[in-house]
């Protein structure tokens, strides 16, 4: 690839990597399926043309780097993940994956601590539910009975989903030591550029967001078992609709994250009842369940509360019930020294911009929660949509947090490179 790295390489690479899981109305890439495959070996060769050299790791994340860059070197990563909801957008993590490569690009020969671009290989949970399979794999965070006990809906392991990556040069072998994964390289610093995937920016026209904070979040697999019986025979009173019970269930996450008040979230995703006949009352239920707050207790609080008031529902109405949380992370601070660096950096740029606390989860959190010092910049998202075909951002927009990020990263390697020298 020739010529400097401009809006225009931006606009080139986000739409070429959309067509990876385009599926007519939105965007579907699921961890280590075969659009993600050749979206990342798509983006591999792309990173290489920028002048980088590539590595992936065992979990399947693609680094793009220095050349010649030594293994555990002391790193800036940037970066975000590749895969996407089901029906997604083109923007969440696709932006940050590729502005992650152009920053290394751009970061190359200016001295100081190398930036390293990260392309995370799953962080939504769309298709392994626990998420952050990703950073977790890229901070060693993980043992080898992981690589079994994480299955897919399909009964498919994380280790056969390597699998398949692997023979398509999308991860390399999984270590044999005491832990599957190994990070690659020390990152001193992780920055994530990112849509806000929220209506603030937009709405109070700002150019940037500084993410003070990411929340907190819980998930929760629930079946509900009663009885499936005759439709036309079963009087009322006599009934266990696991569906009914389900959807009381379900109204009262909603009148409990109501009477918390913001920022507190409760959202039940999906409901499967079976058997799922016009005729049938249904005997089985089954729940996804996503609660967040900003504060770890009353988290904690929400969480319990909840299970009781399921708990109760379903015994009323003679019904069986089965709780099993399946992720759970706590809320986390981004880095006081990097806000510090990027506020004063944005009123030197003159890019108006909010601090924020973020209500969607990423790959920071994993980083931030082992001790990373980290921070996100996020884009402005029309009408705060995302998590849906229709989300969109003006290129105009990602690259002016592209050029931010860019800045950002040039500060933070000279303080690196002061601190150093101290
Ligand atoms: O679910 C989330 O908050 C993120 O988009 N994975
Ligand atoms: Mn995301
Ligand atoms: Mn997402």
């Amino acid at each position: 690839m020739n010529g400097p790295i401009q809006e225009s390489t931006l606009q080139e690479m986000i739409e070429g990597l959309r067509r990876f899981g385009a599926d007519g109305r939105g965007v579907t890439r699921l961890a280590y399926g075969p659009a993600w495959c050749e979206a990342q070996r798509w983006l591999d060769s792309r990173a290489r043309e920028l002048g980088l050299d590539c590595t992936v790791d065992p979990g399947g994340n693609l680094y793009a780097h220095p050349p010649g860059l030594e293994p555990a070197a002391p790193v800036i990563l940037t970066g975000s993940h590749l895969d996407t909801v089901e029906q997604g957008g083109a923007y969440d993590g696709a932006y940050g994956a590729v502005a992650g490569i152009l920053l290394a690009a751009m970061g190359l020969g200016s001295g100081g601590i190398p930036v390293v671009a990260y392309v995370s290989a799953e962080e939504e949970g769309s298709r392994f539910a626990s998420a952050f399979l990703g950073a977790r794999s890229m901070l060693g965070m993980a043992e080898h009975a992981d690589l079994d006990s994480t299955q897919d809906s399909a009964g498919v392991s994380w280790r056969a989903a390597l699998e398949f990556a692997r023979e398509r040069g999308c991860a390399s072998p999984v270590h044999a030591g005491p832990r599957p994964f190994e990070p690659l390289f020390r990152p001193r610093m992780e920055l994530e550029a990112h849509i806000e995937q929220g209506p603030v920016l937009e709405a109070e026209q700002k150019e940037i967001g500084i993410v003070t904070s990411i929340i907190g979040f819980r998930r929760v697999e629930i079946r509900i078992t009663g009885e499936a019986r005759h439709a036309g025979t079963t009087p009322m009173a006599m009934r266990k609709d696991a569906l009914v019970a389900a959807a009381e269930c379900i109204w009262s996450a909603e009148v409990l994250a109501i009477e918390h008040g913001d920022p507190a979230v409760a959202t039940v995703g999906r409901a499967e009842a079976r058997p799922g006949a016009f005729n049938v009352v249904p005997g089985e239920c089954e729940l996804r369940l996503d609660a967040r707050h900003s504060d770890s207790a009353v988290l904690g609080t929400m969480l319990s509360e909840l299970e009781k008031r399921f708990r109760a529902i379903a015994e009323r109405r003679g019904a069986k019930l089965d709780w099993k949380p399946v992720s759970s992370h706590a809320p986390v601070a981004m880095s006081a020294d990097m806000i510090t660096e990027a506020t004063a950096l944005a009123g030197e740029m003159v890019f108006s911009f909010k601090k924020m606390v973020s209500g969607a989860g990423h790959d920071s959190m994993i980083f931030a929660g082992q001790g990373v010092p980290s921070m996100m910049v996020f884009a402005p998202s029309h009408r705060g949509i995302s998590h849906h075909p229709d989300e969109f951002t003006p290129m105009t927009e990602l690259w002016e947090g592209v050029r931010f990020c860019h800045a950002l990263l040039a500060r933070l390697a000279r303080r690196d490179a002061m601190e150093g020298a101290k």
